[in-house]
């Protein structure tokens, strides 16, 4: 069956035709900054008129936290969402079909599980570095959602406020760039380091390395055989390598098994078509 997926992240959104692993027509557009969601699923829909009557399920993978249908952010810095939004019946009235959501690091966990890096696995997490930070946990085969795998939220201090993802991915290179002078994105940056800016060059030297600590206590929290990255950020040329560098400096035993997302920036439309696919209505 063909699922309508869309993800929606802090800096983009995704829409696809998704049958299984095969993605047609994909569209993207820049997150909108319009208050309120509704308008930027019907932005989205608006761009792509001839795809009604061509899916039976609609499924979003969003950037915040999502239960019982409905969706609220964590971190309004990431993406400004109304709390308790009530996602699933918007998405089902706009695309008059079934809908399901999920955040979107836990869609694309359930993405390269089935279908990418995590097949094999019993236990994997899935980690995107875009934006913010995003989680997905599989523990013994099973996706956990809700709040679980929120890693970008994690503090070292909880009388500091600050989530590591604030320290680390798209908005805190941003504000690093800017510091410098610099208007620009984590985008700008990577492209700063490869012309030898030594400021560009500390800025991911010192993100990559506060995200190995994170993975590693991420492999001691849950032991994941494999902690698949994505994310523009975390499939960024040489990024991920970077942190694995890490991983060196620990005892072998405790050393996270880091690999890339073999679908890449479509692990949460694949994820969540999937999902949308296995429901009944
Ligand atoms: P989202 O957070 O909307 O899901 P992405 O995974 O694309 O989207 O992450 C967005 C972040 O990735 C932004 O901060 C953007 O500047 C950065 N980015 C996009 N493309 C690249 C690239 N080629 N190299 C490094 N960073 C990138
Ligand atoms: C934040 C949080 C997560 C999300 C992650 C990655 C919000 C709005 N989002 O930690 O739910 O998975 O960002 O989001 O609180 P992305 O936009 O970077 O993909």
């Amino acid at each position: 069956e063909t699922v309508l997926a869309i993800d929606i992240g802090g800096t983009k959104v995704l829409g696809a035709l998704v049958s299984g692993r095969a993605v047609s027509e994909v569209v993207e557009i820049a997150t909108p900054t319009s208050e309120d969601p509704r308008l930027w699923i019907a932005e989205l829909l608006q761009r792509v008129p001839n795809w009604r009557g061509r899916y039976g399920r609609v499924g979003a993978a969003v950037t915040g936290v999502v239960e019982e249908g409905r969706w609220s952010a964590l971190n309004p810095k990431t993406l400004p969402i109304p709390s308790n939004y009530p996602l699933i019946d918007m998405l089902a009235e706009l695309a008059g079909s079934p809908a399901v959501a999920l955040n979107d690091a836990q869609a694309a966990a359930w993405g390269e599980f089935r279908l990418g890096a995590g097949q094999g696995t019993r236990n994997c997490v899935f980690l995107t570095l875009s934006t913010g930070i995003g989680g997905g946990v599989v523990i013994d085969g099973k996706l956990q959602t809700g709040l679980a795998g929120h890693f970008g939220l994690f503090r070292a201090d909880i009388a500091d406020p600050t989530p590591i993802e604030s320290l680390t991915t798209g908005r805190w290179m941003a504000e690093m760039a800017r510091a410098e002078g610099n208007a620009t994105d984590a985008k700008g940056v990577f492209e700063a380091a490869r012309n030898g800016d030594a400021w560009a060059e500390e800025v991911i030297a010192l993100s990559a390395r506060r995200i190995a600590t994170l993975c590693a206590n991420i492999q001691l929290g849950f032991a994941p055989e494999k902690i698949i990255i994505g994310g523009s950020i975390g499939l960024a040329p040489g990024f991920m390598a970077r942190i694995a560098a890490w991983f060196d400096d620990l005892p072998e035993r405790l050393q996270p098994t880091l690999v890339a997302a073999q679908l890449g920036g479509q692990a949460g439309i694949v994820g969540i078509a999937q999902i949308a696919s296995s429901i009944e209505g």
